[in-house]
């Protein structure tokens, strides 16, 4: 049965179903008794596997199709009616001839199956900074990814309006040549087609949160950012807040949830976890900046994550949560990913379904894009602020990626404008989280290359003018890298829970309590004033880390030039003026 009577809803379902053609429509309301009634459907069919219920209470382990392990960025499309408003980074379609190719994949897609409709809100249910959306989609691990990342069922039913973001998801032949993820910004839908694979489908997230959100946020003055959202309490037990945008797996879930260093948890020293991937940011009734996350939970990357990198997000995993694409370890009927122990199972299912034995194999056993989807209140560390609707205050902005030699481990931007600019020229070496080649460095503008909705140079507009609406009150901005790595290629600083140690001089920097240094691509610490007590790095190495090398930035700038060329007359002119005052400093 229907869970609203809203007319617009129903409307765009009839149309959805005609299309489709599901043999039945059923409504996710969100309760236990119908999540357990679809897990057991899953695993009656294959699409999910029952874990140890002893040791993984409530856990599931399902295995995507091969071909299907990742976002597919040349697949993803931005169709609004002009393309110059999609801009040069995205790929683009005019809507009507998209809508009539996406016409004939969807005809019949839902033969023989069930299209569910799960209504969703990302944020607190009737907070005004929620939005609601509705997902249909013929996949029942859908469903259940949903009910862990958002907020689902009936209540979100009873308050949704008019103004809902449409989704369309059909697995339909999971047929690589006619992938499609979809938006169409201007009518506020989402359309997905062959694939089953967490950001191409879970529609809330990266399509919804992002994409469309970021069209949204420009239209009405707010931000939607791929930023992880962090507390940090200090010995005074006053909680400061920074937002962080690093690309797709390069640690934001891993310093979402970081666990101070022993000297600096004996302090008193705490870190609250807000969200580890979207940040929704807005002006608040104070002139401030204010952050919340969306979501609900934790589409992490599994390979890696172990009791010593990430502890809360391992805590996280051991109930509710759904695994994708790691190794099953049969002994136990439990998972096991690369980097999770050093003890391999040796009777197991690797994440293609074949026999693996971790002892002798020398094939990877999980997907590097392995996922765990665990519920965000299983974290240890959730902050007391997690479902408050207005989100916390942010006092520093953080940008960072992987950089194995140009960037310094932290450095501040020199204002707001600035610290645009330090955004938008944002490298980094490539992950498995996309299809494509892994370890290229690429331009990767405040980590928002896949999932800004609009035009990349519209955007940076965007900031700069929230940065004029929040004056004095605007947070400070940095950039940071945890990635340098020596000769040999190894990583120089120990990251993880260090990270913290960089953490306490950006936030201090925003509560005059911390001293710089001025070099030629901005603020950065004196050495001296990094705390680096029992961190195994010592004040030489520290100084080479903070290091800038004068020729690796003119190359760097010539880049920038290069890439900054692709966005012609709409480049704001703030942001050449930097890159011109960047150079100028370079030479001196
Ligand atoms: O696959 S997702 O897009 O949800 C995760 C990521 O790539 O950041
Ligand atoms: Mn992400």
């Amino acid at each position: 049965m229907a869970l609203t009577t809203n007319k617009a809803v129903l409307n765009w379902i009839d149309e959805m179903a005609a299309m489709t053609q599901p043999d039945q429509i059923v409504w996710i309301d969100g309760s236990d008794t119908q999540i357990e009634q679809l897990r057991a459907q899953a695993c009656a069919t294959g699409e999910m596997e029952k874990l140890n219920q002893q040791l993984l209470p409530d856990c599931y382990l399902h295995r995507t199709a091969v071909n299907d392990v990742a976002r597919v960025e040349d697949r993803t499309f931005i169709c609004c009616k002009k393309q110059e408003d999609a801009g040069p980074t995205n790929n683009w379609m005019d809507p009507e001839e998209m809508y009539a190719k996406l016409k004939k994949l969807y005809t019949g897609a839902m033969k023989g199956r069930t299209m569910y409709v799960i209504p969703y809100s990302m944020g607190v249910v009737g907070s005004p900074f929620a939005k609601y959306g509705i997902e249909l989609t013929d996949s029942i691990y859908v469903v259940l990814n949903m009910a862990i990342m958002t907020r689902v069922g009936q209540a979100v039913a009873d308050v949704i309006g008019d103004d809902f973001v449409k989704g369309l998801h059909a697995k339909a032949d999971i047929d690589p040549e006619n992938r499609y993820i979809v938006h169409f910004p201007e009518d506020n839908t989402i359309m997905s087609v062959n694939s089953g694979y967490g950001g191409n489908v879970l529609l809330g997230k990266k399509c919804f949160a992002l994409r469309i959100a970021s069209y949204l946020g420009k239209h009405q003055g707010w931000m939607a950012e791929h930023m992880l959202i962090l507390g940090v309490e200090n010995p005074q037990g006053e909680v400061r807040y920074l937002a962080a945008a690093f690309p797709s797996a390069c640690g934001k879930t891993n310093l979402a949830m970081l666990i101070p260093p022993e000297h600096y948890r004996k302090k008193g020293w705490k870190v609250w976890c807000v969200g580890d991937d979207i940040a929704w940011l807005r002006v608040g009734p104070d002139g401030r900046l204010w952050a919340m996350n969306p979501e609900y939970g934790f589409f992490g990357v599994a390979p890696g994550t172990n009791e010593k990198s990430n502890p809360n997000a391992l805590h996280s995993t051991r109930k509710g949560t759904i695994f994708t694409n790691v190794v099953h370890n049969l002994d136990d009927n439990t998972v096991w990913w690369e980097g999770l122990d050093k003890n391999p199972p040796e009777h197991a299912v690797d994440w293609k379904g074949n026999p693996w034995n971790g002892k002798v194999s020398t094939e990877k056993g999980a997907h590097p894009n392995s996922r765990f989807t665990a519920p965000a209140k299983n974290c240890p560390c959730i902050s007391a602020e997690f479902e408050n609707p207005a989100g916390v205050p942010i006092s520093a902005l953080v940008f960072g990626g992987r950089r194995a030699k140009t960037a310094p481990l932290v450095y501040q931007s020199r204002s707001w404008e600035h610290g645009v600019f330090v955004g938008s020229i944002m490298a980094s070496e490539t992950t498995a989280a996309a299809t494509g080649a892994v370890g290229v460095v690429r331009r990767d503008p405040m980590a928002m290359l896949p999932f800004c909705g609009y035009h990349m140079a519209d955007y940076w507009q965007h900031w700069l003018d929230m940065g004029k609406t929040l004056g004095d009150k605007a947070p400070k901005i940095f950039n940071v890298n945890w990635f340098r790595t020596d000769d040999e290629g190894h990583f120089i600083w120990p990251g993880f829970g260090d990270n913290l140690r960089v953490l306490e001089w950006i936030l201090k920097r925003c509560f005059q309590e911390a001293d710089a240094v001025e070099t030629a691509i901005g603020y950065e610490p004196k050495a001296e004033d990094i705390d680096l007590e029992d961190s195994g790095v010592d004040l030489d190495t520290l100084k080479d880390l903070l290091g800038v090398d004068t020729a690796l930035w003119q190359e760097e700038v010539k880049g920038i030039h290069e890439f900054y060329q692709k966005f012609g007359d709409k480049l704001p002119g703030e942001l050449t003026r930097e890159l011109d005052a960047l150079e100028a400093r370079l030479s001196k």
